[in-house]
């Protein structure tokens, strides 16, 4: 094969899930949901974000969750705790989720139903960039405990979202997070971003991020 049909193919690729990810953002704005998609790298916290961002909202918007890993059905038991509609997809050995498993993924539940859509992406920070969801914002976290310079390392995720949460505040001190470098590092890579500051654990910034996803909606009414 050469080089040059290889790109072909890649591009093939592409756009297959670019017209999926198309019809999929039709399917939400015609039901009137708000979809936001979830991105980090393995265990930067979007299991334990989401869980409190479901239960919280769920007391005043319909919300809903789909969960990807390669494996096990972990999160989606975990985020079933709120209460929220919860289902996991598993992507055996695909190290992204993308607009036709979430399509496949939301048989059976009537989208009129749901206010917020939450996706949390698969764990990694190179192949999600690349495949649109159809939601209409994304969010990209990254933990103190991840070093300030992954932003820098990681390009195309950080210019890919709308907005990034800077995870696990609480343990800000105990590693030194550096974070005038860490907010640098982000604005160079995407300039203008909202950066918010959350910890899971003790809540601190929880607010602010919910204003900022209740916000989203805005665009969708
Ligand atoms: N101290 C502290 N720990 C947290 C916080 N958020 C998550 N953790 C811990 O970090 C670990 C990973 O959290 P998860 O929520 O599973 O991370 P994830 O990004 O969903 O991981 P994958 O789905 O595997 O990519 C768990 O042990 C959590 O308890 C936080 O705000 N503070
Ligand atoms: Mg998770």
């Amino acid at each position: 094969m050469s080089p040059t049909r290889l790109v072909e193919v890649r591009q093939n690729v592409l756009n297959k899930n670019d017209l999926a990810a198309r019809a999929l953002r039709q399917r939400f704005e015609e039901a009137g949901v708000c979809a936001i998609s979830m991105v980090s790298s393995p265990g930067s916290g979007k299991t334990a974000l989401l869980e409190r961002i479901l239960t919280t909202m769920r007391e005043r918007y319909r919300v809903a969750a789909l969960v990807g890993d390669l494996a096990t059905e972990n999160d989606a038991s975990r985020l079933a705790r709120s209460l929220a509609p919860v289902r996991q997809i598993q992507t055996g050995t695909i190290c992204h989720l993308d607009a036709s498993m979430v399509g496949c993924a939301l048989e059976g539940w009537r989208l009129e139903e749901i206010d917020f859509l939450f996706l949390e992406n698969v764990g990694n920070l190179v192949c999600p960039a690349s495949y649109d969801l159809g939601e209409n914002a994304r969010m990209v976290l990254l933990s103190v405990t991840e070093g300030e310079d992954k932003p820098l390392k990681y390009p195309t995720i950080f210019h890919s979202a709308d907005a990034a949460i800077i995870t696990k505040i609480d343990l800000a001190e105990a590693v030194e997070f550096d974070r005038t470098l860490a907010h640098g590092n982000i604005q160079a890579v995407r300039p203008g971003i909202r950066i918010l500051e959350v910890s899971a654990k003790t809540g601190c910034g929880i607010e602010h991020l919910l204003e900022w996803i209740s916000e989203r909606r805005l665009h969708v009414d």
